[in-house]
């Protein structure tokens, strides 16, 4: 598969570019220069019309929404086990988890990053300061299933869902209260960490923070 990451260093497409780099699947990248708005430009809308990063190009057809991607390259190479098989009982707490991260955690980042989208830019400060304890209620929830059915989303089991917690944790580094706060998801942070193909995502992408 001739396979194409579109990505910014740290954004949503960390998720897609961590399980590539997992996965051992051959890519090339693409930069794509969110400070010049290059996400907006005609050349990227046409492969993404949302103008966000990221996109995944696999084999000429452009694909986008990170978590999709997510499932997806899980599914594709499933003999690295980080998706259930669909007749696993474990698939339907899988989906319900990838999909809560998406539905429930991911857009309240969207609003804490870009709070003048939801509430226009004279109401920023006031959408954040109510945002925050709502990241925080998310932690919570995430912390309390970890104590008692971890140490990852699934139990034992490591699957793409405890990939794309670390990511949006790694979101809220700077937050107030950052998730690595809560125990129990401090601890997936530093199982995730050690994991090499972690180290490699931070050469590649230039990271340093949170390393
Ligand atoms: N639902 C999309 C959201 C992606 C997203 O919000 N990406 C941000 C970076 S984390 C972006 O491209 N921001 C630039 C912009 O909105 O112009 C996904 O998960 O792929």
């Amino acid at each position: 598969m001739d396979t194409t990451l579109y990505y910014a260093p740290g954004a949503a497409s960390l998720l897609v570019h961590w399980l590539l780099i997992e996965l051992d699947v051959p890519h090339a990248l693409h930069l794509v220069d969110t400070a010049a708005k290059a996400q907006k430009s005609p050349e990227y809308l046409a492969l993404n019309p949302n103008g966000v990063v990221p996109t995944l190009v696999i084999d000429g057809k452009p694909q986008y929404e990170a978590a999709a991607l997510a499932i997806l390259l899980a599914e594709r190479y499933p003999d690295a086990r980080l998706a259930p098989a669909f007749d696993d009982p474990q698939s339907a707490e899988y989906l319900q988890w990838m999909f809560n991260l998406c539905n429930m955690v991911q857009p309240l980042f969207r609003q804490w990053w870009y709070p003048g989208e939801p509430a226009g830019e004279a109401n920023a400060e006031a959408l954040r300061a109510h945002c925050a304890p709502r990241i925080e209620a998310e932690w919570q929830r995430i912390d309390d299933h970890l104590a008692t059915n971890g140490p990852y989303l699934l139990g034992n089991d490591i699957s793409a869902a405890d990939f794309y917690l670390t990511m949006l944790m790694r979101w809220s580094r700077n937050m107030p209260k950052p998730a690595t706060e809560w125990p129990q998801l401090a601890a997936l942070a530093q199982r995730m960490k050690a994991r090499p193909s972690f180290k490699s995502l931070y050469e590649r992408e230039g990271l340093t923070e949170w390393a």
